[in-house]
């Protein structure tokens, strides 16, 4: 049996989730997600690594779809909810989806293009009773997710991990972070991003603790919970992106010294708040800590890894630092010829270990070309070890933008604006920002003096998720190049 359907077994009446105002206890997540494993299985004995795409609202039926393909035999392939159909119809493609399964709210965004690729399509909310197969034996060698990330190829690649990877990443978390059947924990992240899949959702559930959705961030939202939950027997849990702290404190600033008063009282009942997915600007750090009386534990990952570096859960969290590796996860920092640097000089950080995924779907050399000869997965990201903390320094490719923790492809992004009838050329970059960490910005080149950036905007958004749609253009002449022909983008950057 899988191992995080069979820890659920020790916690039946446990509550496993809040959502949409009901609670649902492991038991019924178990059934729940046994009998939709049924239907996914219609007159099959195995999905046999099917892939099932699934556009859900984050709740329980996230989780019980989710399941349910694992124990199908199934590879979960979730969708962003808010991604525009070029977007989610890439995803299906590219894996080459056999199932679809949508929330009712979004069938109409899904049908046409399941019928037209002849793709079965489930809509949640209206299923058949049917009797409840047995379910196939799942060896944890077999494939279970793909999570799309950006990266220095301009289209997004899937990521596959293994139901290995998978219990890999979770185990080392709920050990090293200390979750427990106490845990009760906020979910605002959204759902195609291992930050929320496996930090927020699966190690909660794996220790038998209690998730909480909202379905999407507000900061109204994440003070309604941290001031309502005045049970004492549990242990309060919050994870987010930098973006979001810096969010809730502008929000926090804005109340009245009496409203504040109480919330920082709320927040110090908390277990543990955690930042991740970018870097967490040191005054960001400084002024949670002030409100919330949490020095926030800042951790470093990756969707290929899951998390592999991580600020001691007890011991010192050291601002602008990330921390040791994780145990279980082998880090080493290289140089260009994967050679490793002395102590305290910078080097690009590579992993090794059961967390590190199997490969890019579908695209072979993309993954040979990630690993060294001997193994390692290289992050392009580059640290320094300082005193045994380590710290990031930058990324090797300029082409790598994170802006409210999402990884973005600065080529994905010049790739569709050349498309555009009235651009000739263009570039894009990431320019420093405290509230986003970085911002999308381009540089374009014209064809026609009469092209309405508001309209370009438009145009744009429906050909990408809105986070990677630049928020700032700039026209240009010409754009700076090296004698080499290539653009110059940190000449670029001095432009916005
Ligand atoms: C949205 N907006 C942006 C923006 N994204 N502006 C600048 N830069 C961006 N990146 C604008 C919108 O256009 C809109 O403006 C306004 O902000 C509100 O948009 P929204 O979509 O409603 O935003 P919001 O819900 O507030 O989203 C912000 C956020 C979201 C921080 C909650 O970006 C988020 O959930 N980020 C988390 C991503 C994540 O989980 N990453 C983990 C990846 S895994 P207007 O004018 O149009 O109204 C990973 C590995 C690891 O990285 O280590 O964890
Ligand atoms: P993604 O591909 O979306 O999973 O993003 C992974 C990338 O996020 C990493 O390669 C890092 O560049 C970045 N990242 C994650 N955590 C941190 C952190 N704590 N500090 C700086 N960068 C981070």
């Amino acid at each position: 049996m899988l191992k995080i359907i069979n820890q659920a077994h020790q916690n039946p009446n446990n509550t496993a989730i809040v959502s949409a105002g009901k609670s649902y206890s492991y038991q019924a997540l178990l059934d729940e997600s046994q009998a939709f494993a049924s239907i996914l299985l219609a007159n099959q004995a195995d999905l046999s690594e099917s892939r099932v795409a699934f556009m859900v609202v984050a709740g329980f039926d996230y989780v019980k779809v989710q399941w349910g393909i694992w124990q199908a035999g199934g590879i979960a392939v979730p969708l962003c909810t808010t991604h525009p159909l070029a977007s989610l119809q890439y995803v299906i493609e590219d894996t080459a989806t056999e199932i679809i399964v949508v929330s009712p709210e979004y069938e109409a965004i899904l049908k046409d293009l399941a019928t037209e690729k002849g793709i079965r399509l489930i809509v949640l909310g209206n299923l058949p009773t049917i009797s409840i197969k047995s379910l196939p034996p799942i060896a944890s060698t077999r494939r279970a997710m793909i999570l799309y990330t950006s990266g220095t190829t301009n289209l997004p690649k899937g990521v596959v991990t293994t139901h290995n990877n998978l219990e890999a990443q979770i185990s080392t978390l709920v050990n090293a972070w200390e979750y427990t059947p106490k845990d009760h924990i906020l979910c605002i992240l959204p759902l195609h991003h291992v930050h929320g899949i496996i930090n927020v959702i699966s190690c909660t559930l794996w220790a038998g603790g209690k998730v909480e959705f909202l379905p999407n961030f507000s900061a109204e939202g994440v003070f309604k919970f941290f001031s309502s939950k005045t049970t004492e027997d549990e242990n309060l849990v919050f994870m987010a992106v930098p973006t979001i702290y810096f969010k809730l404190i502008a929000h926090f600033e804005s109340l009245s010294n009496e409203e504040q008063r109480a919330l920082s009282k709320d927040m110090k009942r908390f277990r543990l708040m955690v930042s991740g997915s970018a870097a967490l600007p040191v005054s960001v750090m400084e002024k949670w800590e002030t409100i919330s009386g949490h020095r926030l534990l800042e951790r470093y990952g990756m969707t290929e890894i899951g998390m592999a570096i991580s600020n001691p859960y007890h011991g010192e969290r050291r601002a602008g630092h990330i921390g040791q590796a994780l145990p279980g996860v082998d880090v080493r920092l290289v140089d260009e010829e994967n050679n490793i640097v002395p102590k305290g000089e910078a080097g690009e950080i590579q992993i090794k270990g059961a967390n590190v995924f199997q490969e890019y779907w579908q695209k072979k050399e993309a993954t040979e070309n990630t690993f060294t000869e001997d193994g390692w997965f290289k992050t392009g990201d580059v640290a320094v070890d300082e005193d045994g903390y380590y710290k990031i320094l930058g990324r090797s490719s300029i082409d790598i933008i994170k802006s409210g923790g999402y990884k973005i492809s600065a080529l994905e992004i010049e790739e569709v604006l050349r498309t555009h009838s009235a651009i000739s050329d263009c570039s894009v970059v990431g320019i420093d920002n405290e509230e986003w960490g970085e911002l999308v910005v381009a540089a374009i080149i014209v064809n026609d003096s009469s092209l309405d950036i508001n309209a370009l905007n438009t145009w744009m958004r429906e050909r990408m998720p809105s986070y990677r749609v630049p928020r700032r253009y700039k026209i240009v002449d010409e754009l700076p190049r090296n004698a080499m022909g290539k653009v110059t983008k940190n000449e670029l950057k001095q432009l916005f």
